[in-house]
């Protein structure tokens, strides 16, 4: 952001500036020498997955081979910050490109009383999909509650937090994020406007899908869905410019996995311990078979995979999960808010590369954007970070990032900011911001 920026009234100035700069930058130099072909998008996203979890981030005992590989093969990014240290608000700053000072919300909630977004706030897919990309998300949305937009037992109460008004062609898996803490439910969700992936639904509801008796004869892990439902709809839009938004929701409590390996032989470490590692390594393996998937149908070299956390991890000391940094899930500190960042794209990332780029969560809606030739709703706190990705043009920097709800709060200082916490807040914090889109 601007560091003239110090009223709501500048920041409006100053995001439109930074965009027409943006316009005009790295990415007309990607379009001219690639052609117009738009890279697809998938997003994958772990739930409670500390920065220290992976291989490649230091993690010494939970083995993740395939994204070692990617990390290996892409960019690995050593400053890149979830939202906030739990799920609901983070999530919303990946979704709208506003962090928790301007951001529909800075609450959890719990229960039934999910904050959710509202009608006119505009998410990454909204923005893709008016740059033609098929737009779908499996797995766990957070962002409607629990009876309005979610769903509690087949009461699909419409709502302006319901998925199907924002954006996405395609949903699969459990809207509500206090039932995602089960991985055997007795009935998932799902809608496919287009018929894309399964039957056709009308769009505007959500439909149950069925799993009867699941949550006894544990026939069905959640997780395992969300993986081959991801996979469906791969094969079924790899011709067209796609945006698949996986947020999965292992490895998140209850610690509840069909299977203990590899660790099972893992004498000393306590039963929670192998569950989480398992964990983890199921979903690296199935990150894998999405890899390999791309491969299969020659789309892996345009296909930009970006693979995060939503915040920071529970206490696993064993693992020194947080990777050495202070803290954890919940907690405002780097523990609770750093995670891996890896960005996997043949086509446009060398190999090997590292970035220590201060960056977070809201930068993501402008950088898709940008990808593919559309401008990001103004304004925003997001900034795009094509030129890290790429390794060329000028990469424009935040000032600060921002976490915070109240008093807890934390601010991360970039090299250039000089300014006191009070002079920073009274920018960053101001009643709810809700961005023009599309910029006319
Ligand atoms: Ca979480």
């Amino acid at each position: 952001m601007s560091e003239t920026r110090t009223t709501r009234r500048g920041f409006l100035k100053t995001a439109g500036l930074g965009i027409a700069a943006i316009a005009a930058g790295p990415m007309a130099a990607w379009a001219a020498e690639k052609g117009k072909k738009l890279p697809n998008f998938i997003f994958i996203m772990a739930d409670d997955l500390g920065y220290g979890d992976l291989g490649c981030y230091g993690q010494k005992l939970i083995q993740t081979p395939e994204l070692d590989d990617m990390c290996a093969k892409g960019l690995k990014l050593t400053r890149f910050h979830a939202g906030f240290p739990v799920c609901l608000p983070s999530r919303c700053t990946l979704m709208t490109g506003l962090h928790t000072g301007h951001c529909r919300t800075n609450k959890n909630g719990g229960g039934g009383r999910h904050p959710m977004l509202k009608t006119e706030d505009t998410t990454v897919a909204t923005v893709l999909k008016t740059a033609g990309y098929t737009t779908a998300m499996v797995g766990k949305w957070s962002l409607g509650d629990h009876f309005i937009g979610c769903v509690k037992k087949h009461q699909n109460t419409d709502g302006s937090g319901a998925i199907y008004k924002h954006g996405w062609d395609y949903y699969f898996g459990e809207p509500n994020q206090t039932y995602c803490h089960k991985y055997y439910p007795n009935e998932l969700y799902r809608y496919d406007r287009t018929g894309l992936v399964d039957k056709k639904t009308d769009g505007n509801r959500l439909d149950v899908v069925p799993l009867p008796g699941n949550s006894k004869s544990h026939k069905h892990y959640t997780h395992d869905l969300l993986t081959a439902k991801a996979l469906e709809f791969i094969d079924a839009a790899r011709d067209k410019p796609f945006f698949l938004y996986l947020p999965y929701t292992i490895p998140h409590a209850d610690y509840d996995v069909p299977e203990i390996e590899p660790y099972a032989k893992a004498a000393d470490w306590s039963k929670r311990e192998k569950a989480v590692a398992s964990m983890i390594t199921r979903m690296d393996r199935d990150i894998g078979r999405i890899i390999k998937r791309l491969a299969k149908h020659g789309i892996d070299k345009n296909t930009l995979v970006i693979f995060t956390s939503d915040n920071g991890p529970n206490k696993f000391p064993r693992f020194n999960s947080s990777g050495g940094l202070e803290g954890g899930k919940g907690k405002f500190t780097l523990g609770g808010l750093r995670v891996p960042g890896i960005a996997y794209w043949p086509a446009a990332i060398s190999p090997g590369r590292t970035s220590d780029h201060l960056s977070a969560f809201w930068d993501i809606m402008p950088t898709f954007a940008e990808l593919a030739g559309v401008k990001p709703p103004a304004p925003i706190d997001g900034i795009s970070m094509v030129p890290t990705l790429l390794g060329k043009g000028d990469q424009k920097k935040h000032n600060y990032l921002y976490f915070g709800a109240g008093k807890s709060r934390l601010i991360i200082r970039g090299e250039n900011e000089k300014r006191g916490e009070a002079e920073i807040l009274k920018e960053a914090v101001t009643p709810v911001v809700v961005p023009k889109f599309p910029v006319t």
